[in-house]
């Protein structure tokens, strides 16, 4: 496979102006016509060829203005159509034959339980027809659906529907009209037999937009959560940032097997089931959130990657970044805004930071790619996020506003740009940003190393700061970027410190301005004493490197104004003692907690608080994925070994304290999923996780009580959780024969009784995933299941996964060898913690070399030979 380069971008020769398809469904062999308005561009050359994209597709007639074209005047290579001689404009016509039920890649036209679905993006629309599949060939689409009257009750596509009606042998069809030019890979097609929720919406112009939600019929009782949420998605978007939804109808259509989470098509987002489906009996707390920033993040695509799209897939960070920045903002006006912080911060420091370190680093706009579907990444989706919230916290909130509304005025309609978005802040606020776009074209994440000097005669603080950003494969050197690093001094008595420079005051919290390799800051009439605070809220997606001791880690624990910072100082304290422990572990000796730490949670759980979310969210450790992300060397066990000795001591020492705060947030009033109870449970679970590893008797029975109340699935998830991952098999076993038991029916249920036992610490983990891939609930064919069974075990359960047997990378190598064949796109994400080897020790390294050897063996798609070439290189 040959890589394609962003240098190498040309612009179309031939614009569509107008769409027409038409699908005679069957599931082995749906036919397409295709019409396509073509004109050739003025730029182009007379004699430029057509060339379209098309893959799998049986052609049956391709016809230039009625004429059918001899096989002579078209070639077919290489997944290309070309035709060397057209007029300026034509009609195409094409009709070609596909296969739906083969599909299992997923990607084009296929078939999920009983219906037809489509995912176009990036270029599934070539597995459905010949066409200019690239996203700056927009075009007006008018599609007609023809299906089986009784099997496909239902036939959905993008826009209104414009025509209905019957054909000779019980069958039927509906047109749909988009009036919207668009790329192709927003483009949708649902048929089967749905039911379907209705609401409305009253947008800010008083237009009414028919809202539909689609779901198989024993479905329908999941659907609330999802109409509320993105009726509250409209509304902040217009109050937010005066964006109105354009259509009169907007539909979500759920299916049960689907790569991604969810699709903004226009008009018809076609969601994952298990990003959508909500009940309280049957999802917890975390998937109503994400639920919610979901179904925000697609409607707001609606303008941020609809109506203004990317010109190319290396633009892709354009409308994900920037649509992820809108989903975060939308979800922390919501919900607690510092703990939806530490949330995607602590994705970004684990996650994406390791992404970013290891063989398939790249810049968040990429410079090449073999696959662009390997591209759908934590660095273009967050890191992308955190570059568009630097943008608006340089701007200030205004200017970024009027930024906006610009970006979206002048470009509605077309295919644009990185440098479109940054550009139209630039003229908006009067900064220069070209610094500033290195953050696009630089991979790896920065390095920042504070020191600070406290000058007593003076009483001067000076704050110095170096960065660097370390090599990555492909770019050795990098150039000092622009980093703003929020911060203040927080003073001994634990009150904040006015901060002056050079005589002038920025009240208690101010930007520093990081753009040279090393810079200096110096703050008058400092007492002695002060701590600082930097970086709060995660301002720069960095490393951040200080000295601070223990006692001042405490000290911003208690009193730091920014919640975000309280959080990170408990994490930093938490990691120097664990780090301890693992020394310990490594020399085989005791591990003994730091009493300093002990004593920082006993203050955290005697302390009354407001923020109950975040005291839940500063009372979990450190994991063990951000533990190794700051290990030169990782020790796997010693990690795991470190974490359980300190959550046991901590347990030991502080059982009361945990166990009245587990009763104090108990909850009497019926489930609801609002903030308030949200926070509630979230304390509660986290403390009886603490009571139980204390191994007391009576802790597990308060588990098991919880668990058999039944009262909803954040409290039986978490109470079967402790259950099946403690020592007693008396007490684990009857509860997951229990509960699989009770919920066979419900596959999104049976997803969470998977990963519940295969992230089991005992070592029989590895057997269970084995045991369960032959259960009857699992098919490798769904990504839903793959990934609560595979995926939880190899990326939530590290010290199986890395067994020193080469077990846990064999069953991944077995797994990632069986979808190459069915589902390259899922095969391509599932391998990603086998290529992550580089700091372990050598005897795992080479077990997992050896495994990446071993699949490079195989008849590679595209997306996996990419991802193994860099791993191996
Ligand atoms: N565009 C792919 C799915 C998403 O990011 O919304
Ligand atoms: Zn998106």
């Amino acid at each position: 496979p040959q890589a394609i380069y962003l240098s190498d971008y040309r612009p179309p020769a031939y614009r569509i102006d107008k769409t027409e398809l038409t699908f005679d469904l069957d599931p082995q062999a749906t036919r397409v016509r295709a019409r396509l308005h073509v004109t050739r561009h003025p730029e182009s050359k007379a004699q430029a060829a057509l060339t379209l994209h098309g893959h799998g597709l049986t052609t049956e007639r391709i016809a230039i203005d009625g004429q059918a074209l001899l096989e002579s005047e078209y070639r077919i290579e290489a997944d290309q159509l070309i035709i060397d001689r057209v007029p300026e404009t034509f009609v195409l016509e094409t009709e070609v034959i596909i296969d739906p039920t083969s599909n299992t890649a997923l990607e084009g036209l296929y078939v999920s339980g009983p219906m037809f679905c489509t995912q176009c993006e990036p270029e599934g629309f070539r597995r459905i027809t010949w066409y200019p599949d690239r996203p700056d060939v927009m075009a007006v689409f008018t599609t007609t659906v023809i299906g089986d009257r009784q099997r496909q009750p239902v036939l959905l596509s993008n826009g209104n529907p414009i025509e209905r009606g019957e054909l000779p042998d019980g069958r039927h069809f509906v047109t749909w009209e988009d009036p919207h030019p668009k790329p192709a890979y927003l483009f949708a097609l649902v048929a089967g037999s749905l039911e379907c929720v209705r609401d409305s919406f009253t947008t800010m112009s008083g237009r009414e937009v028919a809202l539909e939600i689609w779901v198989e019929a024993q479905n329908l009782e999941k659907t609330d959560w999802a109409m509320a949420s993105l009726k509250r998605a409209m509304t902040w978007d217009e109050e937010a940032y005066g964006r109105e939804y354009d259509l009169d109808l907007f539909m979500i259509v759920a299916v049960d097997d689907f790569n991604m989470g969810a699709m903004e098509n226009k008009g018809l987002n076609i969601f994952n089931s298990a990003a959508v489906l909500a009940n309280p009996q049957t999802t917890t707390d975390a998937t109503f959130q994400r639920i919610e920033g979901i179904v925000a993040h697609e409607y707001f695509h609606n303008w941020s990657g609809n109506r203004v799209t990317c010109r190319d897939w290396f633009q892709l960070a354009l409308k994900e970044g920037f649509t992820v920045f809108r989903d975060q903002s939308f979800s922390s006006s919501i919900n607690s805004a510092p703990v939806k912080r530490i949330e995607d911060v602590a994705l970004m420091r684990t996650l994406q930071f390791a992404e970013d370190a290891g063989p398939t680093a790249h810049p968040v706009r990429p410079d090449h790619f073999i696959e662009i579907s390997n591209f759908y990444t934590l660095t273009i989706y967050e890191k992308g996020a955190e570059i568009v919230r630097m943008l608006s916290h340089l701007l200030g909130e205004e200017t970024f506003r009027r930024g906006s509304d610009l970006y979206f005025e002048r470009f509605d309609g077309q295919a644009v740009r990185v440098e479109d978005f940054v550009e139209t802040m630039a003229e908006v606020s009067g900064e220069d940003l070209t610094q500033f776009m290195r953050w696009y074209a630089q991979a790896g994440t920065p390095q920042l190393t504070a020191r600070s000097d406290y000058d007593a005669e003076k009483r001067r603080f000076t704050l110095t700061i170096a960065q660097q950003t370390p090599p990555t494969p492909g770019q050795e050197d990098k150039q000092p970027l622009h980093v703003p690093v929020r911060m203040g001094l927080m003073a001994a008595d634990g009150q904040p410190v006015e901060l002056i420079i050079n005589g002038e005051s920025h009240g208690t919290d101010t930007v520093l301005h990081l753009r040279e390799a090393e810079q200096q800051w110096v703050f008058e009439n400092v007492d002695e004493g002060a701590v600082p605070s930097l970086l709060r809220g995660f301002s720069a997606p960095v490393r951040l490197e200080y000295p601070w001791s223990r006692d001042e880690l405490s000290h911003l624990m208690r009193f730091d104004e920014d919640g975000f910072n309280r959080w990170d100082a408990t994490q930093r304290l938490a990691l120097i003692a664990i780090e301890e422990m693992m020394a310990a572990h490594q020399r085989n000796e005791l591990m003994a907690l730091d009493a300093r730490l002990i004593e920082a949670f006993s203050y955290l759980l005697r302390e009354p608080t407001d923020d109950r979310a975040v005291l839940a969210e500063m009372l979990r450790l450190p994991s063990e994925a951000w533990i190794a992300e700051q290990q030169r060397r990782v020790d796997i066990d010693a990690i795991h070994g470190a974490r359980r000795a300190a959550i046991e001591q901590l347990a030991d020492n502080l059982f009361p304290e945990f166990e009245s705060v587990y009763h104090a947030n108990q909850q009497s009033e019926a489930y609801a999923p609002t903030p308030e109870q949200m926070a509630s449970r979230s304390l509660k679970n986290v403390a009886l996780s603490y009571l139980v590893a204390n191994g007391e008797v009576e802790a597990l029975n308060m588990a098991r009580a919880q668990y058999e109340a039944d009262d909803n699935m954040t409290d039986v998830r978490a109470a079967l959780t402790l259950l099946a991952h403690s020592d007693r098999a008396d007490l684990g076993d009857p509860a997951i024969r229990a509960f699989g038991e009770r919920w066979a029916h419900d596959s999104l249920v049976m997803d969470q009784w998977f990963a519940t036992q295969v992230t089991r610490p005992q070592a029989d983990a590895l057997e269970r995933v084995r045991f369960l891939m032959d259960h009857p609930a699992f098919s490798i064919k769904n990504p839903n299941r793959v990934r609560a069974l595979i995926g939880a075990f190899t990326q939530q359960n590290r010290v199986n996964f890395h067994r020193l047997d080469g077990e846990g990378y064999r069953l991944l190598a077995d797994v990632v060898i069986e979808l190459n064949r069915l589902n390259p796109e899922i095969a391509a994400r599932m391998i990603v913690p086998l290529t992550r080897y580089h700091r372990l020790d050598e005897k795992r390294q080479a077990l997992m070399r050896g495994e990446l050897e071993r699949i490079r063996a195989e008849n590679l798609s595209r997306n996996v030979f990419e991802v193994v070439e860099k791993a191996l290189a």
